[in-house]
């Protein structure tokens, strides 16, 4: 039975780019098969509902600005805010949600009782989760917005705060996997620090690696075949965070030797945040094989904040997807609306346009993508710009055949004088812009 929330708003369709209908995709066709994939398994959409369903539209100037029928309740205000939570995922199509344990249960009085509302929730949500199809791509645990937790969770220098932590990281994992949930995602939200006053930062490397491992090997004693994701993000809350972008997470998981069990969920707004783009750390994550998910929104460019905007910006989503195609497009991973709507936008169906906007977002992105692929639009130029290491000498200085001195004697014998070529890269921005 509808709980009515979403008044008479239908199902949403595809319509086709000419359609007029705000409440429909123009270019989100989920059937439609690109690179021999139905859009759908491409870009394998979640709503995160952190920001859909339990953020209440505060900043820090003022409080509350939407007002659910769910706020201020226990477990009953919690299950009505699940049944809006699946109306929403099924009048999108979205085939996948993302959860915290505190998004979904209210808070108990202690451990027990949180967990045991969790559980409560978890059974709804399985039920839920049968009569709609819709799955869930990742579980989380919320260790950052409680004041327990606010000198980190495993990076605290309480030991009973990483106690508390991985007892509350456990049930969640016990959550996720009871609902078939395809990854589980850590973010390290206070995993790092405010001042290094206070601050033993190898102690607290050691405690995060510890817990990481921990998961690791629970995951393997439960049978959890998901995939383990890491977050990275450089700052906010803390000032800064350990995790700070692909290439910090890599040096640690490899510090720890825990590189080849851990994958990365990347998401944009933190790449903005790093100071690079999410093209950049998706092409770093590619690179060194840990590309595992991505959670999809945008910053404000002049705030310098992490607004988690919803996505407008196809060309910059082309490029992203281009990414994910090159790696071989997501196994477990999807594409998760980390995105929340502006405090001002308080209608119901702000959260359809909301979805709506970034899911045909992505749709123009990624098709864009395929077809840069299919055309072999940057891969020919970029073959040719390397073109000169198919040569025998060439491949002989990377082999280790040739030494040093090897490498000397030949530039002064056949008298190799280097020149310049162009990079080309205004005509390669052309090329893009063609296919955006
Ligand atoms: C915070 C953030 C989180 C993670 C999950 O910036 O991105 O919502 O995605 O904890
Ligand atoms: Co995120």
């Amino acid at each position: 039975m509808s709980t009515g929330f979403f008044g008479d708003i239908a199902k949403i369709k595809y319509e086709g780019p000419d359609s007029d209908n705000p409440l429909a995709f123009r270019h989100y066709n989920p059937d439609e098969v690109v690179l021999g994939k139905p859009l759908k398994e491409h870009l394998r959409f979640a709503v995160a509902y952190w920001h859909s369903l339990a953020w209440e539209g505060g900043d820090p100037f003022g409080g509350r600005t939407f007002d659910r029928p769910w706020y201020d309740g226990g477990v009953e205000k919690a299950k009505l805010k699940a049944d809006v939570a699946f109306e929403l995922f099924s009048l999108l199509g979205a085939p996948y949600y993302c959860f915290h344990d505190a998004d979904v249960r209210p808070e108990g009085g202690n451990f027990a009782e949180s967990t045991k509302n969790l559980n409560e929730i978890v059974d709804y949500f399985a039920k839920k989760q049968e009569e709609t199809g819709v799955k869930l791509l990742w579980g989380t645990a919320n260790l950052f917005s409680h004041r327990r937790f606010m000198s980190g969770a495993s990076t605290n220098p309480d030991p009973d705060v990483f106690a508390y932590s991985a007892a509350t990281i456990k049930t969640c994992m016990d959550a996720t996997m009871k609902l078939g949930g395809e990854n589980y995602v850590l973010w390290g939200g206070r995993e790092g620090y405010e001042t290094l006053l206070n601050t033993d930062m190898s102690r607290e490397f050691d405690q995060m690696a510890r817990m990481l491992s921990m998961v690791i090997e629970y995951k393997h004693k439960i049978g959890f075949t998901g995939q383990i994701l890491v977050e990275p993000k450089p700052q906010e809350p803390t000032k800064h965070q350990y995790d700070y972008d692909v290439a910090t997470v890599y040096g640690f998981l490899q510090k720890y030797g825990l590189e080849k069990e851990v994958k990365l969920n990347i998401e944009q707004g933190h790449a903005i945040l790093a100071g690079h783009t999410f093209e950049h750390e998706l092409a770093l994550a590619r690179t060194l094989g840990v590309l595992g998910s991505i959670d999809m929104n945008r910053n404000d460019y002049q705030s310098g904040w992490d607004t988690d905007q919803f996505p407008n910006n196809v060309p910059e989503m082309a490029l992203a997807y281009y990414q994910v195609l090159l790696a071989g497009g997501f196994t477990s991973g999807g594409t998760n609306f980390d995105a929340k709507l502006r405090r001002q936008s308080i209608d119901p169906a702000d959260l359809l346009y909301g979805h709506i906007g970034g899911m045909d977002c992505c749709a123009r992105g990624l098709k864009a993508a395929a077809r840069m692929i299919e055309d072999g639009a940057l891969s020919k130029p970029l073959d040719e710009r390397y073109a000169g290491w198919n040569g025998d000498t060439a491949k002989k200085m990377l082999s280790g055949e040739m030494t040093l001195e090897d490498i000397a004697a030949m530039v002064e014998k056949d008298d190799i004088n280097p020149e310049p070529k162009s990079g080309r890269q205004e005509y390669l921005e052309n090329i893009v812009n063609k296919y955006v």
